[in-house]
Parts: structure tokens; C-alpha cells; sequence
């Protein structure tokens, strides 16, 4: 089964807990604080196996979690960093952030890989909190939540040259004859249902990847047919090449059937209709119609592109084509696709639209905090101890909540309540 469209859902590992510890040894009274920091929480990162050619895999797992970061032990002992999670992808996968909408990465190198979600920090122990005037801090940090994303992966085949055309015009038949590949040849439309691709080499180590699609009809673009959804595996090509039946064998106007594939090429993508595209007569062993075979050379010729006419069966004139498809790739740059961002980039995107959340509720008298932001607060709070209760109060302050909260309009000496904990509000 060939898939090459997939929406999963990565989650990074959490950050451990730093805990709050102290040193208890023999002769040493009063020891000092020794808790130590959790561990970072493990990445989930992509990675390219160019041994695979479809996103069929992620059909079945669409979920996909990296480890924990350890909590923190006694002794300044950190916790143990989570484990990265790789997940493996076939070159050319293109992978879409669904929240934001951005393309955050493009996968075409073998073994190039990219971290799509980062594992949470861990949180301070409480020994890191120990100052001059705070020798016994007894509280520590949460770790970091991992982020989590949902992606979409959409498989663009890394291919230099797509056949495109008509169904039936003999696309597979040319892959088979220049190239190792075995795609089914029949005289009916829509024998490919499928992409496949070949290994061209005419000129010694000048080889290109050539990708025959589905044939395209009238609509494509819009989803008639089958070739809409293959389009996208030549939206990486460097070079098309158009093929049209001029033989006229099915009662056909090869130049309709070259404007019909042509727009629908732009009305897809306009880039496409731009690329550089060579015009391939096939069929010339069997010519019905002399002269519509004529009116299309002269119109070809009027559109200013370069025409082979060939036989993809008796093999004729097929050579030449591909040695001129050869030099022509030289001269063509390899370009990315499209514009990808950095995950931090996409961080910082993302914490704009949500940073760590913290909802406020009002249930009558009393305002209710929530939220990822507020359990992690939770956390990191000793309600017992002074100095652990001022970063608490200055942590929201920071985050703008007794602003909000005033803007709600509570008044002094009202209650706060988050969790199981209670605090009356004093500005
Ligand atoms: N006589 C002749 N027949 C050809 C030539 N090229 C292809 N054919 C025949 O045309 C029919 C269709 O060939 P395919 O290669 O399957 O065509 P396609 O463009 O891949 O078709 P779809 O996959 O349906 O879009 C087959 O019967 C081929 O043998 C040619 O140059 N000459
Ligand atoms: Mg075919």
C-alpha cells in the first residue's frame, strides 16, 4: 500500500523533578541541602532511512512518546536524562506543525534528522536554591512538561524529473525501458495507481531519479482522476517531462490533450507550470493521423519547448532523449521546496500563542487558578516556607495573573484557591 499522508501526534519526554533533600551524615549535624536537578526529558527526533518509501508505518502508531526525564536524589544526585525517541521517515518528508500551520522541517537527505519535539528541562534541585542568607531552601522546581505536537508528514518523493500525461500515453512504458523499475504497463487508463521511480544512467555517473505518476485528466487539480494526489511527488522535480500520445490511436487531439495536462499543472501549482519541461511525442511507431502529428510539432514549436519524439515500445529516439535530459539536469539547481523554520522558531511561535496556561475561574466568591502553568507552580511551592511562598507570589505576579484577577475584580481579602491550597488576595 503506498500512503504518503500521515498525521501523528509526538510527544517529548517530561523534565524531572528536582527534589528537596538534605544531607544527613554521621557527625554532621545540620547538613546542608543536597537535593539534586531532575533530568531533561527525552527529544523526539526525525530521522531520514532512505530504506523507506511510504509513510504506511504511521498508519498503524500514530502516537509517539519519548522517555521521562528522571527526578533528582539525594546526594546532588542528578536525575538521568530521558531517552531521545527516533522516529525513522523516508527522504522526503515534509513535516507540518497542524497548530501553526508551518512547514517546520523538509526531510530529503539519507540520515539527516531533526528534532521535532524537545524534551522538558528538569527542574533544580533544591540544593541549587542554597544562597548566603537561604541555607536551607526547602523547596525545589518541577521539571519542564515535554512539548507536544501533532504533525502532519506528507511524502514528496525525491525525484529530478516526473513523467507527466495523459493516462495510457506510455509514462510507465518509458520508466520500464530507461530505468530497473518494474511499474504495470497496460492499454487501459489508469494502469499506475501508484508513484514509482527509476535509476536513469546513460552517461556514467550522471544518473537521475525519474518518478512516473498516475495519468492526469481534465479536473486533476480539483480531484478528478487519481493524479491530484500525486502531483505533489513532482512538485520536487527539477525537470518534467510532458508526455503526449501523438498517434491518434484513441481518436485524440494531441494538442488538447497537452493544453488539458498543462493547466491543470497550473491551475495545481504554478511553480510547476514554470519548471523547465521537455515535450515527448511518444507513439511515433503507430501514427494514425499524420496530420494532427504535424499541427502538434508546429504548435509545440510555437510554444517555444524543446520536442523528442520517441517510441517507447521500439525504443526509438528514447536514448537521445535521455542523454539531452542528462545535460539538462546538470545545468538545473537542486532547491528546497519550501521555507522551514528552526524548532526554536517554532517555540517561540508557540509560546505566544500558549505559554505555560494558567486559567482563573470564579466560583463565587472564591477565584479559581488552573492549568499546565499552575500544576508545575504547585510543584515548585512550599506553602510552608517564606522565601518559597515570595517566588510563588512573584512568579504571578510576573505572569500578569493579579492583573487579571483585579480585572475580574476581586477585592482585597478574597480567596484564591489553587489545588488544595487556599490564599487570601492582598496586593
Ligand atoms: N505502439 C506503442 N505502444 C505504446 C508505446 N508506449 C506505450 N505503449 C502502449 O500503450 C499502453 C499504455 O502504456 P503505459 O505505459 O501503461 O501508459 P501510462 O501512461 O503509464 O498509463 P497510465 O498508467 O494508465 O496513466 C500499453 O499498452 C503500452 O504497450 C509506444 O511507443 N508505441
Ligand atoms: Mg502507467
Amino acid at each position: 500500500m503506498f500512503v504518503d499522508q500521515a498525521k501523528i501526534t509526538v510527544k517529548a519526554g517530561d523534565g524531572g523533578n528536582g527534589i528537596v533533600s538534605f544531607r544527613r551524615e554521621k557527625y554532621v549535624p545540620d547538613g546542608g541541602p543536597d537535593g539534586g536537578n531532575g533530568g531533561r526529558g527525552g527529544h523526539v527526533i526525525l530521522k531520514v532511512d532512505s530504506g523507506m518509501r511510504t509513510l504506511m508505518d504511521f498508519r498503524y502508531k500514530k502516537k509517539y512518546q519519548a522517555e521521562n526525564g528522571k527526578h533528582g536524589a539525594k546526594k546532588n544526585c542528578y536525575g538521568k536524562d530521558g531517552v531521545n525517541l527516533i522516529v525513522k521517515v523516508p527522504p522526503g518528508t515534509l513535516v507540518k506543525d497542524v497548530k501553526t500551520g508551518v512547514v517546520i522541517a523538509d526531510l530529503t537527505e539519507d540520515d539527516s534528522d531533526f528534532i521535532v519535539a524537545r524534551g522538558g528541562k528538569g527542574g533544580r534541585g533544591n540544593s541549587e536554591f542554597k544562597t548566603s542568607t537561604r541555607r536551607a531552601p526547602t523547596f525545589a522546581e518541577a521539571g519542564f512538561k515535554g512539548v507536544e505536537r501533532e504533525l502532519i508528514l506528507e511524502l514528496k518523493m525525491i525525484a529530478d524529473v516526473g513523467l507527466v500525461g495523459y493516462p495510457n500515453v506510455g509514462k510507465s512504458t518509458l520508466l520500464a525501458r530507461v530505468t530497473k523499475a518494474k511499474p504495470k504497463i497496460a492499454n487501459y487508463h489508469f494502469t499506475t495507481l501508484k508513484p514509482n521511480l527509476g535509476v536513469v544512467e546513460v552517461i556514467k555517473g550522471q544518473s537521475f531519479v525519474m518518478a512516473d505518476i498516475p495519468g492526469l485528466i481534465a479536473g486533476a487539480a480539483q480531484g478528478v482522476g487519481l493524479g491530484h494526489d500525486f502531483l505533489r511527488h513532482i512538485e520536487r522535480t527539477r525537470l518534467i517531462l510532458h508526455i503526449v500520445d501523438v498517434s491518434s490511436i484513441e481518436g485524440r487531439d494531441p494538442i488538447e490533450d497537452y493544453r488539458v495536462i498543462r493547466d491543470e499543472l497550473k491551475q495545481y501549482n504554478q511553480k510547476l507550470a514554470e519548471r523547465p519541461t521537455v515535450v515527448v511525442a511518444n507513439k511515433a511507431d503507430i501514427i494514425a493521423d499524420a496530420q494532427l502529428f504535424d499541427a502538434f510539432k508546429d504548435f509545440i514549436k510555437s510554444e517555444d519547448l524543446p520536442l523528442f519524439t520517441i517510441s517507447a515500445v521500439t525504443g526509438e529516439g528514447v536514448d537521445r532523449l535521455m542523454r539531452f535530459v542528462t545535460e539538462k539536469l546538470a545545468g538545473l539547481p537542486i532547491e528546497p521546496l519550501v521555507e522551514s523554520i528552526t524548532i526554536e522558531d517554532l517555540e517561540m511561535l508557540e509560546e505566544k500563542h500558549n505559554p505555560y496556561q494558567i486559567d482563573i475561574s470564579k466560583q463565587g466568591d472564591v477565584y479559581e487558578l488552573t492549568g499546565e502553568g499552575v500544576a508545575r507552580l504547585v510543584y515548585s511551592t512550599n506553602f510552608d516556607d517564606y522565601d518559597s511562598l515570595r517566588r510563588f507570589e512573584g512568579y504571578l505576579r510576573r505572569r500578569g495573573i493579579f492583573d487579571r484577577l483585579r480585572e475580574m475584580g476581586i477585592e482585597e481579602g478574597q480567596t484564591v484557591r489553587i489545588f488544595d491550597f487556599e490564599f487570601e488576595f492582598y496586593d
